[in-house]
């Protein structure tokens, strides 16, 4: 191209003067600078957006880090290898593996208010320890949605303390005076330090641990959130005694977590982990910190339930509030044991909160389920929250259905048996269950099927073997003529979740097992065989064992702990397996954050005394962490019930 020379203009640089130079230059970097800056306005979705702004870390090949089907499905999309052995237990992935789907129906009230900057984002992606100031800004930020969900800080500690029957960690931490129990007890002590130890060494302030590679997993489920584990721990290592560590897990806490994260998150997984573990490790202990983190985090959750019906989407950003359906998720519908297990949580962020708006936002939940029809009295697992209408008939107790259920009763224990609504709703549900899913196999063995529009297919998932302790904690309450009942309904099922570990090579149960073609207990398809360190057979044993004080249980814990070193300990931490029929063992280089939180607390309870976090003050939230009955009545009089013949 030829540039013809104009009067008054130079000969160099293209014939411009050095002023119109200048101005040209300004010009133009104004214009990098608004593009650039745009990017952060543009929707997580759009590739320039992820190129520019692309996470530092690529995801490792695991086993997903939550509970079942959902991370499976997600990573298995992006990564065949994960398939191999480790897909979805329900078999029906193939044609749903895509990413979120991102409705236009999303509601985005939170937005214009909240300030989420880009450099807030970027600055979540780096790890460092010296990030003191950025987190405890969160900590300052006031009200920054448009849902008038303020912190009031005036709950009284003290006054909640004395409303409890019993000192939190009993006599002497629960130490068991039977000197096998007690060197059993701290067999599953050392294996928490153990867990522990390795992942400060090598992923602190990541999600979870490597073992095999020694490195740090961050995953997509908690929306650029960091510290998995340590939130996870808190509890378990402040119950153990372990002070060390859980001063250093609530010093990353308060210097480190950083809740100004701008990523797309599970409700389901932020609620009971984070959520979860920042409520029990303030009621347990009182500080203060764990509240603010607790308050600022729970208010960022709101604008998920910003639908047409209140019922919550699964996916949300943290930062712009905005909500989505899971891709997988039938016709963008959300799922029952994710919009059904928050009840406990949210009723808790009120307590500390003195705001109603977290319980409303649960209540409204049960509203809809209460009202709308119900096949056969069951609740299937994938329900629309623009309509309100279930989306498909499957019902399992498993996978996509379980915590639900769970948190039914758990609502009714936790409101100090004054939540009728609750109570009605379970045991109506479970008589449900008991007509439609629950069956015999012809050895004998109890197990709870799921139901496809009226067909059953013969397969429990390990996740459906929390369902044992969720019976028997239940059985008290139930119809006088049906205690005895649910309690050989919670033996039975859980004696079934321990077959399916004895039957393999491994002592280790598979994510599904099967009922059909021969099979009793066992898994069939190679892509059931896996064990990811899940806690729900151990859990069944530890309310087995304070409801009963049967033995069996504590032998029953103690085979699964021998199993567990054996095959999932390795030189760096514990790992899941890829087959437990299999002698030698293939490991999957994940330590599950549930295994700090769950899986070693139900074992280090199962061989305590019972006075250490007392079933009547205590439930468990779905990720074990520990949530204090609510005695309105207590907290609101003057009173306290603490038993004064017990030292703290
Ligand atoms: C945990 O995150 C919780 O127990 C959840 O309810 C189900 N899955 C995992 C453990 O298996």
């Amino acid at each position: 191209m030829v540039f013809r020379k104009l009067p008054g203009v130079s000969a160099s640089g293209m014939g411009l003067r050095l002023s119109q130079k200048f101005v040209f230059l300004l010009f133009l970097s104004g214009l990098v600078t608004l593009c650039f800056g745009a990017l952060f306005f543009l929707p997580d979705s759009v590739r320039l957006k992820r190129i520019f702004l692309s996470k530092t870390e690529s995801q490792p090949v695991t086993v997903g880090s939550e509970n079942d089907v959902r991370e499976h499905l997600k990573k298995g999309a992006k990564d065949p290898e994960h398939l191999r052995g480790i897909t979805s237990a329900k078999g029906e992935t193939s044609t749903k593996l895509k990413a979120l789907s991102r409705k236009p129906s999303v509601t985005n009230e939170a937005k214009t208010d909240k300030k989420v900057a880009g450099g807030e984002a970027l600055e979540d992606m780096t790890l460092s320890r010296s990030k003191t100031d950025s987190a405890s800004k969160d900590e300052k930020v006031t009200s920054s949605s448009n849902q008038g969900a303020n912190t009031d800080t005036s709950f009284d500690y003290n006054k909640f303390k004395k409303c409890l029957l019993k000192p939190p960690l009993g006599i002497e931490h629960g130490k068991p005076s039977d000197p096998q129990t007690l060197q059993r007890r701290e067999k599953v002590k050392e294996m928490m330090k153990f867990a522990w130890d390795n992942y400060k060494s090598f992923a602190w302030g990541r999600n979870e641990l490597r073992p095999l590679t020694r490195n740090g997993h961050i995953g997509n489920m908690f929306g650029g959130l960091r510290g998995a584990s340590i939130v996870d721990s808190l509890d378990t290592l402040y119950i153990m005694g372990l002070m060390d560590e859980y001063n250093d897990a609530k010093e990353w806490v308060e210097t480190s977590l950083d809740l100004n994260s701008n990523g797309e998150a599970s409700l389901f997984e932020v609620n009971i982990r984070y959520v979860g573990g920042l409520l029990s490790a303030y009621y347990l202990t009182g500080e203060e910190m764990f509240k603010r983190k607790v308050m600022v985090l729970g208010e960022k959750l709101l604008p998920a339930f910003n639908t047409p019906t209140g019922i919550p989407r699964g996916v949300i950003n943290l930062g712009s509030g905005t909500s989505w359906s899971w891709g997988w998720a039938s016709a963008g519908s959300s799922i029952l044991a994710e919009f059904g297990t928050l009840h406990l949580e949210f009723v808790h962020l009120s307590e500390l909160s003195n705001n109603g708006i977290y319980t409303e936002k649960v209540m409204n939940i049960r509203k809809l389920l209460n009202k709308i029809e119900k096949p056969h009295g069951l609740y299937p697992n994938f329900l629309s929250p623009v309509s309100g209408n279930w989306v498909q008939h499957h019902v399992s107790i498993g996978g996509l259905g379980d915590s639900f259920y769970e948190y039914l009763i758990k609502s009714y224990l936790m409101s100090d048996k004054t939540d009728e609504e609750a109570k009605k709703m379970y045991y109506s549900a479970l008589e449900a269950i008991e007509a439609n899913l629950v069956q015999k196999s012809p050895g004998g063995l109890t197990y709870m099927a799921e139901w496809r529009g009226g067909i059953l297919d013969h397969k429990m998932g390990h996740l459906a073997c929390f369902s044992g302790g969720m019976v028997v904690i239940g059985a008290d309450d139930g119809a006088p003529e049906k205690r005895q009942h649910y309690l050989d309904l919670a033996a039975e099922i859980t004696h079934t979740c321990h077959e399916s570990y004895s039957r393999s090579a491994t002592k280790l149960g598979p994510e599904a097992f099967r009922f059909d073609g021969g099979a009793e207990a066992t898994a069939t398809r190679l892509s059931d065989r896996y064990y990811i360190l899940r806690p729900e057979v151990i859990e069944s044993y530890m309310y087995m064992w304070r409801l009963t004080h049967d033995p069996k249980y504590r032998e029953w814990g103690w085979e699964a702990v021998e199993a567990l070193e054996q095959h999932c300990r390795v030189e760096a931490g514990f790992s899941g397996i890829r087959d437990v029929y299999a002698q030698t063992v293939s490991h999957d280089n994940m330590q599950q954050s549930f295994f700090l939180s769950e899986t070693l607390k139900y074992l280090y309870l199962l061989f305590s005394d019972d006075d250490l976090l007392p079933l009547e003050d205590w439930v468990f939230n779905t990720e074990a962490h520990p949530l204090p009955v609510v005695r309105k009545r207590c907290l609101q009089g003057e009173g306290g019930t603490h038993d004064k013949t017990t030292s703290e």
